[in-house]
């Protein structure tokens, strides 16, 4: 944390509640943010910034997108939840909306992008049990290293992340590591007869926006089909245009047998996720054997419908395509020693940060705030930049050049 900045009163007297009455489990970048239009955000002192980390991709649409506020609003005088015990008049409507959107027979609507990930699973080894016949609690499920799903139990039981996993064991079995792009140590674990699925991230974003080698996806989902496995895409960050493409695994024209999505699926205003199979897979769950409270509400699904919609009325996976392009070469013109690489698809980028200073990237971060751009570092040296997919090609040059000014002056 820095010591450095002077901060406004209004600002330390929100960090000190939080560090006064909130569980430290975060050590947020310290501005107090109010309000959010498009691109942009404002603190509690009236500074405009630009925001490029997007909610961690939850407010791809950007910030309180008219529409999907309207949604949110309408439905909100009407009924907010019923609970699953009773059906009500939105979910119908979501569930063929969403399926035939994204092409498959069935969704099971949940909450949020970690509990999208457990049914993922849940539904695998279901499918392993009852339709591949691998003897009972003896199905696998295999994941990549440096892998990001999320925080319950299970999914952190194969992170390999120390500060994600450790002193929270006893952990769930029933997984196995392999390295990430590594097609022959995917082959080579999927010898084992009891493999019902691999799960993956078409990028991984926590890692650092590690992008596979092309052809990873399309051979991994090749591998999966000949030995009878499920491939689960986690989707979560990487999709809904985020990229570039509805979904990431699009670019490989690759179809998951498991289609995870969650954060932008509300355009940020509340939690929605959601698991997409086909028949064959998805009814392999009964009544009973899954569900939650929340999960399908009429408001959430009012809100997901308007945020899909969104996002193909807008062009919004066009206009990523092309404004990440241009920020890539706008940040390969800035010529620092301290820059390492610029890397990305769509708007889903980061710059890796060379410097002699254990804290540069923190540093940077904290500069870039001064000047008006929000963004935070991932593993110490790696900076994710991934603003709204709605942003215009003069922001993306007025962005660059904060970039470009804030290097120059924090490092
Ligand atoms: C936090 C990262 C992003 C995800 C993928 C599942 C989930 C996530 C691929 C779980 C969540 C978040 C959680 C957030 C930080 C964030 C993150 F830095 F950790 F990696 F986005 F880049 N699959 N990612 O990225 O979704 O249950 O949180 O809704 O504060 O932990 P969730």
């Amino acid at each position: 944390m820095s010591a450095t900045l002077p901060f406004t009163e209004k600002t330390s007297f929100y960090l000190n509640l939080e560090e006064k009455y909130g569980a430290h489990n975060y050590h947020p970048l310290p501005v107090v943010l109010k309000r959010g239009k498009g691109v942009l955000v404002w603190d509690v002192d009236d500074k405009q910034y630009f925001d490029f980390l997007s909610g961690y991709s939850a407010v791809n649409q950007g910030h309180c997108h008219p529409k999907i506020v309207s949604a949110l609003l309408s439905q909100a005088q009407q009924l907010t939840l019923t609970s699953r015990a009773f059906y009500n008049n939105r979910l119908g409507e979501y569930e063929q909306f969403i399926t035939q959107f994204f092409g498959y027979d069935k969704v099971l609507p949940v909450n949020t992008g970690v509990e999208a990930v457990e049914t993922g699973l849940k539904l695998c080894r279901r499918w392993g049990y009852k339709v591949k016949g691998i003897p009972e609690n003896k199905a696998k499920i295999i994941v990549c290293a440096n892998n990001f799903h999320g925080r319950t139990l299970a999914v952190i039981s194969f992170s390999t992340d120390p500060a994600s996993s450790k002193q929270f064991g006893p952990y769930t079995p029933g997984f196995e590591i392999i390295p990430y792009n590594d097609l022959e140590a995917l082959a080579g674990a999927l010898e084992d007869k009891n493999v019902a699925g691999f799960l993956v991230e078409p990028i991984q974003g926590e890692a650092g926006v590690v992008i596979p080698d092309e052809g990873y996806l399309k051979k991994s989902k090749q591998l999966c089909e000949q030995n009878n496995v499920l491939f689960i895409a986690d989707e979560i960050q990487t999709g809904l245009c985020r990229t570039g493409a509805l979904l990431c695994c699009d670019h490989e024209n690759v179809k998951p047998d498991i289609l995870l999505l969650g954060k932008a699926l509300s355009g940020g205003v509340l939690p929605v996720s959601a698991v997409l199979a086909n028949d064959d897979i998805m009814l392999t769950i009964q009544p009973g054997e899954h569900g939650s409270t929340f999960g399908g509400n009429p408001l959430a699904c009012s809100v997901a419908i308007a945020a899909l919609s969104v996002l193909k009325e807008e062009k919004m996976s066009e206009n990523a395509s092309q404004m990440g392009k241009l920020l890539r070469s706008e940040l390969e013109n800035i010529h620092s020693p301290y820059i390492q690489t610029v890397r990305g698809k769509g708007l889903l980028n980061a710059i890796v940060i060379q410097h002699p200073r254990e804290d540069a990237a923190w540093q940077l971060c904290l500069a870039l705030r001064e000047n008006g751009l929000l963004a935070k570092p991932t593993h110490g040296d790696k900076i994710r930049l991934a603003p709204p997919l709605v942003i215009t090609e003069a922001q993306i040059k007025e962005s660059a050049a904060i970039i470009a000014y804030s290097i120059a002056a924090a490092l």
